[in-house]
């Protein structure tokens, strides 16, 4: 019998300033806790496998921390970074109709293509996407242990694609080349797809010494990067996280990024909007695809990508993974306020953010998110100030995956016309209003 916990928040936006137009408050129903587990573990080959990873310190339940989130149909797919040494699989599967709300996580495609050191295996993953056409996007980093004193650059880092409808799960690696991507600094944060015009992939590299956005268009495989320190950067303001009485100082660079629908420009073009902050920050960049398409401008060198910027404005606090439906309705986490908020793009970002939830106990670090095809939204929380000041407790929840039906699908289904036909919000000259959260109303449900 499955035990669902509870959860909850809410959020009746009260119109303040009426001067304002606001649109309509969406009805969303409250989130719920359907999976939550202490620690990860995994489907064995068999119970003297684990025995034998735990003895040789290949499996150390406290270093494997869930990251990210994908759905394809009825699979659900997460991600374990090899931040720490021990962790056994950095893809695994589990199922999506929950009989256990700890499941054990399967590797995917299997053990063998988890195995550390086999550069035909997965090394370090931190996100995938999957595109509207079943394709399997993963970025691997090639690098372990990032968080350890001697990280191991030990495989190219690379795009891996599988092709999920065939059903053979085979993986295409494509290597960057090293002159894109420095396999000794870069850090593939988190990426979106672009399935126009021979298929591009846009992927934050959160690198502590060379930040930017890595551009890859699939059909020749052809890579590049463009950056912009000021907007790639993390801002002194926001190294620090309180969190659960607990203060981490992170300074991390572009870590979060989103793709909005199409919409046609003043010359009649087809553009969308990519919109991206580093995770230490409290500011929302914004830009037109058509930009970062243009390879010349990463030719050209810093500076070349900064008149085509937006600054959004700001957020109440920070935010690590973000997703944008297809509509352009963002979701995304507010660190410090145990929050989950979203923002109607087609309205200006200074007043157009709601809090959706707000937890203390459940909401401890929101790191990604997901749509399933069912129209519901899912969320990773993972308590990452805990992983990173290794003072994880086995005895506490440590990662939870919330959900709640929000009639959305994925931006990946967000290639049409209809909707918006208009250009989305740039940066007005809009004071900066104290935040639409300081308003809110919350609620705390135990089901
Ligand atoms: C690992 O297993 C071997 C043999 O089974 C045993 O001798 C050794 O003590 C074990 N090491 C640890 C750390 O448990
Ligand atoms: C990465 O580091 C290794 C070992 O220090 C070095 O041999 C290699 O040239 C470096 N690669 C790049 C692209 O800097
Ligand atoms: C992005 O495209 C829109 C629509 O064409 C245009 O109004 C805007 O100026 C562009 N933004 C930048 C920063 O170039
Ligand atoms: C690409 O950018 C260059 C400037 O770097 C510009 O001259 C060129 O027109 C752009 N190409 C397109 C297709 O926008
Ligand atoms: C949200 O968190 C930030 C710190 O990240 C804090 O300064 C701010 O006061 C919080 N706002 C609310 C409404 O809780
Ligand atoms: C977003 O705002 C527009 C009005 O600006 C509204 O028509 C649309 O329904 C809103 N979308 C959602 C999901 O609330
Ligand atoms: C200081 C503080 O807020 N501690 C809380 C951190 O989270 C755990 C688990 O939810 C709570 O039990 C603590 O009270």
């Amino acid at each position: 019998m499955l035990a669902l916990v509870f959860l909850a928040a809410v959020a009746a936006a009260a119109v303040q300033n009426e001067s304002l137009p606001r649109p309509p408050a969406p009805r969303r129903e409250q989130f719920r806790v359907i999976y939550e587990w202490n620690a990860i573990d995994f489907e064995w080959k068999s119970p003297e496998d684990r025995k034998t990873y735990l003895n040789t310190s290949r499996y150390i339940p406290q270093n494997v921390l869930i990251s990210g989130i994908n759905f394809y149909q009825d699979d659900l797919f997460l991600t374990m970074p090899r931040m720490l040494d021990g962790v056994p699989a950095t893809l695994a599967t589990i199922p999506v109709q929950p009989v256990d709300t700890a499941p054990k996580l399967r590797p995917f495609p299997s053990w063998d293509q988890n195995a550390v050191g086999d550069c035909n295996a997965l090394q370090f993953v931190q996100n995938i996407e999957i595109d509207k056409n079943g394709i399997m996007w993963i970025l691997d980093n090639g690098r372990v242990g990032t968080l350890t004193q001697n990280p191991d650059a030990k495989c190219p880092p690379s795009l891996v694609l599988i092709d999920l409808k065939t059903g053979k799960n085979e993986m295409e690696r494509i290597p960057f080349p090293t002159d894109v991507v420095n396999p000794n600094t870069t850090y593939l944060n988190d990426l979106v797809i672009d399935n126009r015009d021979g298929d591009y992939a846009y992927i934050t590299d959160n690198s502590a010494v060379d930040p930017g956005i890595i551009v890859f268009r699939r059909s020749d495989k052809k890579s590049w990067k463009v950056r912009d320190t000021q907007s790639m950067s993390s801002a002194a303001e926001a190294t620090f996280f309180r969190i659960n009485g607990t203060t981490v100082n992170l300074p991390v660079n572009i870590d979060g990024i989103a793709l909005g629908p199409q919409y046609r420009n003043e010359d009649g073009k087809v553009d969308r909007k990519l919109y991206y902050c580093p995770l230490s920050s409290f500011h929302l960049y914004g830009l037109n695809v058509s930009v970062l398409q243009n390879e010349t401008l990463a030719q050209k060198g810093d500076g070349a990508l900064r008149p085509h910027v937006v600054d959004l404005g700001t957020k109440a606090s920070q935010t690590d993974g973000m997703k944008m439906d297809a509509s352009g309705v963002l979701f995304y986490g507010l660190i410090g306020n145990n929050t989950i908020a979203e923002w109607n793009t087609t309205v200006d970002f200074h007043i157009g953010q709601r809090t959706i939830a707000r937890d203390p106990n459940y909401i401890q670090w929101v790191d990604r998110f997901s749509f399933d095809s069912k129209g519901n939204v899912y969320v990773v929380i993972n308590r990452l100030y805990n992983f990173v000041k290794n003072q994880v407790s086995l005895n506490e929840v440590n990662y939870r995956i919330l959900k709640s039906h929000t009639g959305s699908k994925s931006y990946v289904f967000g290639e049409d016309l209809s909707e918006p036909s208009v250009a989305p919000q740039s940066a007005a000259a809009v004071p900066a209003l104290a935040s639409s959260l300081a308003l809110l109303a919350l609620a705390h449900l135990l089901a």
